[in-house]
């Protein structure tokens, strides 16, 4: 159909049809990437979920193979749900993943490769004795018990894994142990839990060196100075805290502890759920997926045929304070890259929009670089809007002026305007430092009705007496808008539907700035992004 084909992306991952959640299992083995996902293999709403899978040897390109677990057991008949990879002793992977029964008690289940001399490693046997681990134990609910991680090896040479769960009411991540991977015990405390939230969906809990891009193997010693990320995804966002594992106690320690949870920092402040980050054995980097859902109604997905998409794998890292996460689209992105145009020299004053001409505007990567000519007129920054950002965002929007901002981009933008997303930056001055406000406004996004068109935001903190340039770089893949503030700071994927979106040429591109103080754009740069092969059949 028409909107199919509108709003369809043409690199972010997803399969050729159907329904798509949360992305299962990442894996790097014997050269080969594999991407597994919540599947329905019958329809575009949520239901009947297996895991489909795709492989791929640049995680741009993928080919679809069958699904790699079906429900087929009494421990999976209601769902095959999300999982993780561990590869054993180098050589030999294994996945755990979430069963529903027909009870919809949740259970975790083993699943190993039927063949490992099989490149793409295309079909997985059941383990005997599944499921490995029942949901029985103390303070545990029996339907909010699932998710488990990849595996690490703890101090007494045994497998830990952590489960996503309520405990007692809480939000939770329960710690099991084992010797083989298949026969597992409960820990008497959990990894860690909280009593500021409830249910914990996909935990994911890694290893990171402050400062330091090259990403860590869960499965090796943790080295001296590492510090550890312990994700969760609850009230829509991918939620994360840094601390250490304390290895005598067994335990995740945050540096940090927020009793309100609207203030928990974000893997992505935008539409970016039940992440999962892999060690890339490759190129030594850690990379996380995420999973960005359609936000237009149930019936224009049963109309496309198809709902939800995997956000651009990214690399991941702790910034040198050891306070923030950091993200970028992997390289290999890069390699759809063509007709580059370049600007220099470029300078906003208050009031100016600027086309960018040149590129496919429907399907781009842009990077721009913002530099303050003066931080003198930043207003002042106020610690409550960090419990609603997005509700700042609405009120401090594009167009409504400021001391330093608002500026930034606006894409996917209809003749006269009356359709635009607005992707913006604010300065604000606080005690010690300098806040940055981003925004990605999509409250214009599309003259449709029945969309959800939120403003999304988040703050990060900045050294402008040391750095006076504030970056953005931003995916435009027709209804998939990605964008980076501050070199990976801040990130908010979203999703838009603009009826402008029609064919090549539908849109516009400008650069803009709101607010009072000149900014100038030393370097912006913009490319065409070709289509890639995602889960097309071939031959
Ligand atoms: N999606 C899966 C669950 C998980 C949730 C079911 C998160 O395992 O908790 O499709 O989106």
């Amino acid at each position: 159909s028409i909107v199919s084909k509108r709003y369809r992306t043409a690199y972010h991952f997803q399969p050729p049809k159907n329904w798509i959640n949360d992305p299962n299992g990442p894996m790097y083995y014997n050269g080969i990437y594999h991407e597994f996902y919540q599947y329905n293999p019958n329809g575009s709403l949520w239901g009947n979920i297996v895991w489909g899978h795709s492989v791929s040897t640049d995680l741009v390109n993928w080919i679809p193979l069958e699904a790699a677990i079906e429900r087929d057991t009494p421990s999976d008949i209601n769902g095959c749900w999300t999982g993780s990879a561990t590869i054993l002793s180098g050589d030999q992977p294994v996945i755990i993943y979430t069963g529903a029964d027909k009870e919809n008690r949740q259970l975790q289940n083993i699943v190993l490769p039927k063949n490992r001399s099989d490149p793409y490693l295309r079909e997985w046997t059941k383990a005997g004795n599944n499921p490995v681990i029942q949901p029985v134990g103390p303070g545990l609910n029996s339907s909010q018990f699932r998710d488990p991680t990849t595996g690490w090896i703890g101090l007494d040479g045994l497998w830990r894994i952590a489960v996503g769960a309520e405990l007692n009411g809480y939000g939770a991540a329960l710690l099991y142990k084992s010797k083989d991977f298949l026969e597992w015990t409960r820990v008497d405390h959990p990894l860690y839990s909280s009593n500021a939230s409830s249910m914990w969906e996909c935990p994911d809990f890694f290893a990171v060196l402050p400062g330091n891009n090259s990403g860590l193997d869960l499965s090796a010693a943790i080295p001296n100075g590492a510090k550890h990320v312990l994700k969760m995804s609850l009230d829509s966002y991918d939620k994360y805290m840094i601390g250490v594992y304390d290895l005598k106690r067994d335990a995740f320690v945050p540096d940090t502890v927020l009793d309100d949870r609207r203030l928990w920092s974000r893997i992505d402040y935008g539409n970016f759920y039940a992440s999962k980050s892999f060690f890339d054995s490759k190129k030594g980097r850690r990379i996380i997926w995420g999973w960005t859902n359609e936000t237009d109604s149930s019936s224009d997905d049963v109309a496309k045929g198809w709902a939800g998409i995997h956000a651009i794998p990214r690399t991941i890292w702790l910034d040198s304070y050891g306070k923030q996460l950091r993200q970028w689209p992997v390289e290999e992105i890069e390699s759809l890259r063509t007709n580059e145009i370049s600007h220099q020299g470029l300078v906003l004053k208050k009031g100016d929009l600027l086309e960018i001409k040149g590129t496919d505007t429907s399907q781009a990567d842009v990077e721009i670089d913002f530099e303050l000519t003066s931080i003198e007129s930043a207003d002042p920054f106020d610690s409550s809007w960090l419990l609603d950002v997005e509700k700042h965002c609405r009120e401090a929007g594009a167009s409504v002026d400021g001391g330093i901002g608002p500026f930034g981009l606006v894409v996917l933008a209809s003749d006269n305007m009356e359709e635009h997303t607005a992707v913006h930056f604010r300065v604000y001055k606080s005690q010690k430092n300098y806040m940055i406000l981003m925004c990605s406004d999509l409250r214009r996004s599309s003259l449709r009705p029945g969309l959800y068109t939120p403003a999304y935001g988040g703050f990060f903190e900045f050294d402008l007496e040391k750095e006076r340039k504030i970056s953005l770089r931003t995916l435009i893949d027709r209804s998939a808008v990605e964008s980076f503030g501050g070199g990976g700071r801040v990130c908010i994927m979203a999703r838009v539907y603009p009826v402008a979106l029609v064919d090549d040429g539908g849109t516009h591109m400008y650069v803009f700035n709101n607010g009072s103080t000149t900014v100038g754009v030393p370097q912006l740069r913009a490319w065409s992004m070709r289509k890639a092969q995602v889960n097309v059949k071939r031959g």
